[in-house]
């Protein structure tokens, strides 16, 4: 990676449950389990950056090469088609697939009733470097592929430059879609634009007084995209794909001209109608996020937790409570805990770009774990791009805190986490294109997930 901050990919049982259930509380651990190791499961998976299940019961595992595939793992073998491929020629118009810089396939949500629906949901560049959130149905009879032609684009965001996407993408217990948006500074950026600030479109710089790279352009504008959807980068979304919004006024900042959207805007959301003030994007969760690149939901409390990668100095995780919403998380007036930001969230986790000599950082969001090993359970896992250093964190009474620094691992790797079915934690490695799995075999067992 040419920066030491952007992040840039390199050019080329139930009865057991309630019986757990009358158990005293475990306390979590204050270290890993010495035997922890990362065990290899696949290869050949292109460039991977996300790993995800259905939720069917099929113990399919699906990993998102930012190349524009996904390929399944079934039964622990690389099916040789894969669930989607998506590129210039397949993607749907005005701009198809693109690759430049961070953008790429970067998320995949599969809906929460998958099983009886079909429907996965997708996030990624197109050759504009706009962002494209877009759904695809599975063929009939044929669980793992995805059909091309079922493609629905549902939401298009400008972006001015090929960097800061963010891009993932998960349902949250609450059954609504979240999507992670980087504010598309360039590279070394302040985001000047006022991009992750912004509420409302109103809120956007016209101009950043060096680039003329602020206002939307022509060709996503000429080409049906709202060009208030610049004032969804740097934010969290969320949104509803099980119902729509019709044509007439509304404060959608993605809305088709007539206003109307293949999503809903949930009530609660913070700027719902006009809700904390007039003329704010209804999509909005979250803001002040530079690059979000990756999240996750802690799949027992449905807490958020988010991996947001910061610029010269610091590298930050940031926690929403399960349901809360409206968290201005300080960018750009503060990176980390620096800087001058009153009124915003702190992240609860932070580390300097320059911890244990590191000679760049990117953080990449992971996991809180709750798979099998019970030295692990309950701790929340993630690594550096850069530096290839996993990093455990606990919360206890004093809030979160690491508990261990791992050994420096391989450059440019470590690009992405996901989570079987059965709550295994998996890593994915996008230079060698592998998938690992984290294992301890002297603590896997009896007590699996579901006790916390
Ligand atoms: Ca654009
Ligand atoms: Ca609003
Ligand atoms: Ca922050």
């Amino acid at each position: 990676m040419p920066r030491s901050s952007g992040r840039s990919w390199p050019t080329p049982g139930r009865i057991l449950g309630v019986l757990l259930c009358l158990l005293p509380a475990a306390p979590l651990p204050a270290q890993v389990p010495p035997d922890l190791q990362l065990v290899e499961v696949a290869s050949g998976l292109g460039r991977p950056v996300a790993v995800r299940h259905a939720g069917d019961g099929s113990a399919r595992l699906f990993v998102v090469d930012v190349d524009g595939r996904i390929r399944v793992i079934r039964n622990g073998s690389v099916l040789a088609t894969p669930f989607l491929a998506i590129d210039g020629s397949s993607a749907p118009p005005p701009y198809g697939f693109g690759l430049g810089g961070e953008g790429g396939l970067l998320g995949l949500a599969f809906h929460p009733q998958f099983e009886a629906n079909g429907r996965v949901y997708v996030y990624y560049t197109d050759a504009q470097s706009d962002g494209v959130l877009a759904r695809y149905t599975v063929l009939p009879g044929n669980p793992d592929r995805l059909d091309p032609a079922s493609v629905q684009v549902l939401l298009r965001i400008d972006s001015d430059t090929t960097y800061h996407k963010g891009g993932d993408l998960h349902f949250g217990p609450d059954g609504y879609l979240y999507l992670s948006v980087g504010d598309g500074g360039g590279g070394i950026s302040l985001d000047t634009c006022n991009r992750a600030q912004s509420l409302s479109p109103a809120d956007l710089a016209a101009n950043d007084g060096n680039d003329p790279d602020c206002p939307a352009d022509a060709g996503f504008t000429g080409t049906g995209g709202n060009p208030d959807s610049r004032a969804l980068q740097g934010k969290l979304l969320r949104i509803d794909i099980d119902a729509a919004t019709p044509a007439g006024g509304n404060e959608l900042c993605a809305a088709a001209a007539n206003g109307s959207t293949g999503y809903a805007i949930p009530a609660d959301n913070p700027f719902a109608g006009t809700a904390g003030g007039p003329g704010r994007c209804d999509e909005i969760w979250a803001y002040g996020l530079r690059n979000p690149y990756r999240f996750s939901f802690d799949r027992h409390t449905g807490d958020l937790l988010v991996g947001e990668v910061g610029e010269g100095e610091r590298e930050e995780i940031n926690w929403l409570r399960a349901g809360q919403g409206g968290h201005n998380f300080g960018w750009p007036m503060c990176e980390g805990s620096l800087g001058n930001c009153p009124g915003t969230v702190a992240p609860v986790l932070e580390y300097s770009h320059t911890a244990n000599g590191a000679p760049c950082s990117s953080v990449t969001g992971g996991y809180r774990y709750r798979g099998a090993i019970n030295g692990l359970r309950g701790l929340y896992v993630a690594s550096d791009y850069c530096t290839g250093r996993l990093r455990y964190a606990r919360r206890g009474s004093a809030g979160w805190q690491f508990v261990q620094t791992g050994a420096a691992g391989p450059f440019l790797e470590h690009a992405g986490f996901g989570e079987g079915e059965d709550g295994a934690l998996y890593l994915a490695l996008i230079e060698s294109g592998k998938l690992l799995r984290f294992s301890a075999t002297g603590q896997d067992g009896l007590f699996g997930y579901g006790f916390d």
